[in-house]
C-alpha cells in the first residue's frame, strides 16, 4: 500500500488498492441539541442524523449526511437523501472495487444533484481508506495543521442579553470568532450592541440569504461594525447580485450556501461575488468537490474556513480532517460535542482547549471511537445495501 500524501494522489486514481464493497448500511437516529439553534429559515430544537456506514475489508467507514429533515437550508432532505442512497447513490458502488476517490465521485457524478447525500457515501469511503492506509484522515488528504482554529455560530435569541450572554460564554471558553445569525429585524442594533460591548473581537454575521439587493442600504450599514465578513446575505443562486452587492461593500462577503461546487465556486471568484469561501463538506459533495475547492482558493488567495451544520461527532471528525489544510486560515464553525448534545456519538468528544483551537488526531482513520452500541440504542430507521439488495 502506498502512501497518500498529496492531495493530486487522491484525484488519479493510480496509488489506490481497489476493493469492493460489502454494504452500505445507512441510518438515522435522533438527537436532541441542548437548546434550540434559529436561523433566519427556521428554528430546530433536535437534529436527525443521518448515518452511512461502508463495509468492506472486515472494517467500517462513517460518514454523514448533513441534509436536515425540511428542505430550508437547501432542497435536499434527510428524506431525499434516504432516497438517492438507496435507490441510485449506493447501488452505483457495488459492481466491482472501487479505485480511489475519483472513481467513487465518478460512479455518483451522472447523478444530478443531491451533493449532501453524495458526500455521506464520500466521507464513509474516505474513513475507510485511511483505516486501510493506517493512515490520520488529515495526513490522507494532504492536512498540515496539527490544531485547527474554532469560532462559534451564535443562533437568533429571543432577546439581546441573552445573546450577549451567550457571547460573553463562549468568549470565555475562548472560541476564536462570535458569529451571529441575523435576519431583517435582528441584525443592526444586535451587531452593533455586541460590537459597543466587545470592540476587538473578530465577528461574524450570517443571514442565511435572507435579503435582496434592495436591501443595498441596509446592509451597507454593516460596513459600521469592523466585521471580519457577511456570510450569505443574498439568494443562493445569485451570484451576480452577490458581486454587485460586494462592489457596495467594504466588509467582506462570505459565500456558504452558493457555493454547491468548484465551478459555481470558480464563478464566484471571477464575478466577484465573494472574498471568503466558507466550505462545508456535505454541501459541495464530498472530498473531492471540497479538496478542489480549497487548491482553487489557495492558487487565487482566497481565506476559506470549514462551515458546520450541527453535525454529530462523526460529521465533525470530517470537518476537523478538512480544516486541517493548509488553506484553512480563518477559524471554523467547529464546536466542541458539548456545546451541541449531552451525549455525542463518538469517543473521545470533541473538545475545544482554552486558546479555541481543536486537536486534529493522529491516529488512523476518523481519529475518534465510534460508539456502536449508543448508534444501535438511538437508530429509528435502517436501510441496508448491498450487492444482493440491488
Ligand atoms: O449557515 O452556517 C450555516 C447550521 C445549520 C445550517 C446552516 C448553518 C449552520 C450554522 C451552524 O451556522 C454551525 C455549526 O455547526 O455550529
Ligand atoms: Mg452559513
Amino acid at each position: 500500500m502506498q502512501r497518500l500524501s498529496k492531495i493530486s494522489d487522491l484525484q488519479n486514481d493510480e496509488p489506490v488498492r481497489g476493493f469492493k464493497i460489502d454494504g452500505v448500511e445507512i441510518r438515522l437516529i435522533r438527537l436532541p441539541l441542548k437548546e434550540p439553534f434559529e436561523t433566519s429559515f427556521g428554528k430546530i430544537d433536535s437534529r436527525l442524523i443521518f448515518l452511512v456506514c461502508l463495509h468492506a475489508e472486515g472494517l467500517r467507514g462513517w460518514g454523514e449526511v448533513v441534509a436536515s429533515e425540511k428542505p430550508l437550508y437547501s432542497y435536499e432532505t434527510v428524506g431525499t437523501a434516504f432516497h438517492l442512497i438507496k435507490d441510485f447513490l449506493g447501488p452505483a458502488l457495488m459492481s466491482g472495487p472501487i479505485r480511489g476517490l475519483g472513481d467513487l465521485a465518478n460512479r455518483l457524478s451522472s447523478f444530478r444533484g443531491h451533493n449532501m447525500a453524495k458526500a455521506g457515501l464520500e466521507l464513509a469511503y474516505m474513513d475507510l481508506l485511511a483505516q486501510v492506509c493506517q493512515q490520520p484522515l488529515s495526513a490522507l488528504i494532504g492536512g498540515k495543521h496539527k490544531h485547527v482554529a474554532v469560532g462559534v455560530s451564535l443562533g437568533i435569541q429571543p432577546t439581546l442579553p441573552q445573546l450577549l450572554e451567550r457571547v460573553e460564554r463562549y468568549l470565555d471558553l475562548g472560541y476564536q470568532r462570535i458569529k451571529l445569525k441575523i435576519k431583517p429585524g435582528w441584525d443592526l442594533d444586535v451587531v452593533a450592541e455586541v460590537r459597543r460591548t466587545y470592540p476587538k473581537i473578530l465577528l461574524s454575521v450570517d443571514a442565511n440569504s435572507a435579503y435582496t439587493l434592495n436591501d443595498r442600504d441596509h446592509l451597507r450599514r454593516l460596513d459600521d461594525f469592523d466585521l471580519l465578513m457577511v456570510e450569505q446575505p443574498l439568494q443562493n443562486d445569485d451570484l451576480l447580485d452577490h458581486a454587485k452587492l460586494q462592489q457596495l461593500m467594504n466588509t467582506s462577503i462570505c459565500l456558504d450556501e452558493s457555493i454547491v461546487g468548484q465551478r459555481q465556486a470558480a464563478a464566484a471568484l471571477e464575478l466577484g461575488s465573494c472574498r471568503i469561501i466558507n466550505i462545508k463538506i456535505g454541501r459541495v459533495g464530498g472530498y473531492s468537490e471540497a479538496l478542489a475547492i480549497h487548491d482553487l482558493c489557495a492558487s487565487s488567495e482566497i481565506p476559506v474556513w470549514c462551515g458546520g451544520m450541527l453535525e454529530s461527532g462523526i460529521g465533525r471528525a470530517h470537518n476537523i480532517a478538512l480544516a486541517s489544510l493548509k488553506g484553512f486560515t480563518l477559524p471554523g464553525d467547529i464546536s466542541a460535542s458539548s456545546r451541541y448534545f449531552e451525549r455525542d456519538i463518538i469517543h473521545p468528544e470533541v473538545t475545544v482547549a482554552a486558546d479555541g483551537t481543536v486537536v486534529v488526531p493522529e491516529k488512523p482513520g476518523l481519529g475518534f471511537d465510534v460508539d456502536l452500541d449508543l448508534i444501535e440504542a438511538l437508530t429509528e430507521t435502517r436501510e441496508y445495501i448491498s450487492p444482493e439488495t440491488t
